[in-house]
């Protein structure tokens, strides 16, 4: 009997896994959503388990360290200065700040610390400030994202080098329909900017908004967009709206919970590798609610009691949840 010869292997780094992006149709991810809700929630399931421990929830706390008095038009913020919804604007808040705030959530457990501002996007002169800030979360040894807005050639290589690890930025709905919610930058200038992301070698958290009053076919749409990104995002928010009052989108009407989770699902089974979080909305959704959004593959989700200017269940409701489902937080 001959035995293996032992070779040794040339030294080399783990790659990066390369997930090439299937193409996903808008009538695809129709279909999705047009299956009978036992047999969705079997292949979101199925698709979990295959890719990620599904019991575990991945956990990221956010902060607004700028808010309010923002130029974009944006139907449903609370943060547009076109929109009168009472809110106080607050200016850049001091690094010190920020990371109070940041251990604060390492302290409770958070993995990931999101910083948003409400921007059009960053000017040149805010950059040394957001990248100290990156700087000093990164060191306390959570992962950093920052939603900001539009960003303009070379600020995504400025925020990698200051050690981020993820952007924010949202495609929010269907293409042909972003024109209905927002006027004042448009569709291309989001894929613009999750491009600038993706070539800065930054990790891409993007996502939407149900409730605007879209349709299904919209739904499919975001769906199908965000999952034909090449690669897809790594991290896919699903807000549910947040009516904020003096809002353009403050009288829409509530989507179905079920059409929610078939929106989760959808993103699930289309984005395999994906982090699926189940983002705004949960303080209007019961504990049940929100075990079928886990259910369907949800397996992130905010954490902390305030989202940027509304609230979100916090720690110790979450805790108790997870506690009762038997879920793990990350
Ligand atoms: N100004 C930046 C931008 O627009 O990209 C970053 C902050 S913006 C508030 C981040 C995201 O929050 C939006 O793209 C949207 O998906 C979400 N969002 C804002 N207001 C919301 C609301 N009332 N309900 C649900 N999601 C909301
Ligand atoms: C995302 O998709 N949702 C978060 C985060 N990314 C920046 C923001 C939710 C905001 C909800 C309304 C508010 O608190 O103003
Ligand atoms: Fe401004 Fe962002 Fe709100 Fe739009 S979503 S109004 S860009 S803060």
């Amino acid at each position: 009997m001959n035995t293996p010869a032992l070779v040794a292997r040339p030294a080399s780094r783990p790659q990066p896994p390369v997930h090439p992006a299937p193409v996903w149709t808008v009538d695809a991810v129709l279909a999705l959503f047009e299956l009978p809700l036992p047999d969705l929630l079997f292949q979101a399931q199925a698709s979990l388990r295959a890719h990620f421990d599904p019991n575990a929830v991945q956990r990221s706390t956010l902060l607004s360290i700028k808010t309010g008095n923002c130029s974009e038009d944006c139907g449903y913020c609370s943060q547009s200065k076109r929109h009168q919804t009472g809110l106080e604007s607050q200016r850049l808040l001091s690094t010190e700040e920020v990371l109070a705030a940041a251990k604060a959530a390492k302290e409770q457990g958070a993995g990931r610390f999101c910083m948003g501002a409400a921007w059009r996007g960053p000017k040149e002169k805010d950059m040394a400030a957001v990248n100290e800030m990156v700087r000093a979360v990164k060191a306390l040894g959570l992962e950093t994202c920052v939603t900001l807005g539009i960003l303009k050639d070379g600020q995504a290589e400025q925020l990698k080098e200051a050690g981020l690890d993820y952007y924010n930025h949202n495609l929010d709905t269907a293409p042909e329909y972003y024109g209905d919610v927002v006027t004042t930058h448009t569709y291309q200038d989001r894929l613009d900017t999750l491009h600038g992301v993706r070539e800065a070698g930054l990790k891409v958290c993007s996502g939407g908004i149900v409730g605007m009053g879209e349709t299904r076919q919209h739904r499919a749409g975001l769906i199908a967009k965000l999952a034909s990104l090449d690669p897809p995002p790594e991290s896919v928010p699903i807000n549910n709206l947040v009516p904020i009052p003096g809002t353009p989108l403050a009288g829409s009407n509530p989507v179905d919970i079920f059409e929610f989770v078939r929106t989760i699902a959808a993103a699930r089974i289309t984005m395999p590798h994906s982090y699926v979080r189940l983002s705004a909305g949960r303080e209007q959704m019961s504990e049940a609610e929100q075990a079928l959004c886990f259910l369907a593959g949800a397996n992130s989700m905010f954490y902390g009691d305030q989202l940027l200017t509304t609230s979100n269940p916090g720690v110790e409701r979450d805790n108790a949840l997870f506690e009762k489902l038997g879920l793990h937080g990350v």
